[in-house]
């Protein structure tokens, strides 16, 4: 039984981080995703969510790429995550190259190519743009409402 790990915080969920939790998944038979709580987002990864750690979890859990979720809370678990867990194979995007190579001692190390043309901050700035164009509606607003 292979098992894979990445790290991340996954916020907005779209096909970039669909591809890589597939990737991370196809090499080995189980995946753990050690998922960026909302205090590591804010104090560690100057990240603010729009998802909840809860809501991020479970959409998580809901993906058949996806075996588990454990929370990542700070920089320094990942050793013990890789014992803990009895991890094979640690995977990430290569935005993050070179910066987990300490555990190749414990395991293998591999970083994936990231998917261009998309990320959670892209899909934020669409989203206010989209809302900005005179005549649309609010959302949360019920198109008898004036604005
Ligand atoms: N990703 C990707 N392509 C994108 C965007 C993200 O392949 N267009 C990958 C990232 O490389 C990462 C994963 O999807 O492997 C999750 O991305 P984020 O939610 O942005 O997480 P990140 O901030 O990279 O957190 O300790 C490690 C960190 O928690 C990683």
């Amino acid at each position: 039984m292979n098992i894979v790990i990445t790290y991340g915080t996954y916020d907005l969920l779209h096909i970039g981080h669909i591809s890589m939790l597939k990737r991370c998944r196809s090499l080995g038979d189980r995946l753990i995703v050690g998922l960026s709580t909302d205090a590591f987002n804010l104090k560690m990864k100057n990240k603010v969510c729009i998802q909840t750690y809860a809501e991020r979890k479970e959409i998580l859990e809901a993906l058949r790429w996806v075996d588990q979720v454990i929370p990542e809370e700070n920089w320094e678990q990942k050793s013990a995550d890789v014992e803990n867990y009895s991890v094979d194979v640690f995977a990430i995007g290569d935005d993050w190259k070179g910066k987990f190579d300490f555990l190749k001692s414990l395991c293998k190390v591999i970083y994936l190519p990231r998917t261009e043309g998309i990320s959670t901050t892209l899909r934020k700035n669409q989203i206010v743009q989209t809302f900005s164009l005179p005549g649309l509606r609010n959302p949360g607003t019920a198109p008898d409402e004036t604005p």
